[in-house]
């Protein structure tokens, strides 16, 4: 066992977040805002798209069960990266699509992955992801948490 964090944004919290959990390694995830400059924000706040937050997701993983590498992989697959501020019928700059790396191995990580994808021919536009270090991270309200399981959606 070898727990490491890792801190993503790439929409709607929701769905981030029920992906990651998916991923056999992924130890814990959390929902909640990062990348803003106001304290202990709330869901009404960053929906106002004045709080510079971004919806994310923080997981804890087993870095001896799933790489780094893999959830970079994940991550891009589960979202589109190439809509600034927008991710389907989500607009805003809350739902911006960012890798939050947690150390200098894993900036190096994301911006390979980054690099390979956009050279891939794999998306019609570049990649518009940011890769920045993480900070703050405020846990959103507890019925965000976990919320397609409560609801059962999907
Ligand atoms: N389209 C969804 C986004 C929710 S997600 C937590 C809604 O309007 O409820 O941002």
């Amino acid at each position: 066992m070898n727990e490491k964090k890792a801190t993503f944004a790439a929409g709607c919290f929701w769905g981030v977040e029920a992906n990651f959990r998916n991923i056999p390694g992924v130890i814990d995830a959390v929902v909640g805002y990062t990348g803003g400059d106001v304290e202990n924000p709330t869901y009404h706040m960053v929906c106002s798209n004045k709080t510079g937050h971004a919806e994310a997701v923080q997981i804890r993983y087993d870095s001896d069960k799933v790489t780094y590498r893999e959830l970079v992989r994940a991550f891009f697959d589960l979202h589109d990266p190439t809509t600034p501020n927008r991710q389907g019928p989500d607009v805003g700059s809350q739902y911006r699509s960012v890798i939050f790396y947690h150390d200098e191995q894993q900036r190096k990580i994301a911006e390979q992955v980054k690099k390979e994808l956009n050279q891939s021919g794999k998306y019609r536009y570049p990649i518009v992801t940011g890769i920045i270090p993480a900070e703050e991270f405020y846990k959103a309200e507890e019925y965000h948490q976990r919320y397609y399981a409560k609801h059962s959606y999907r």
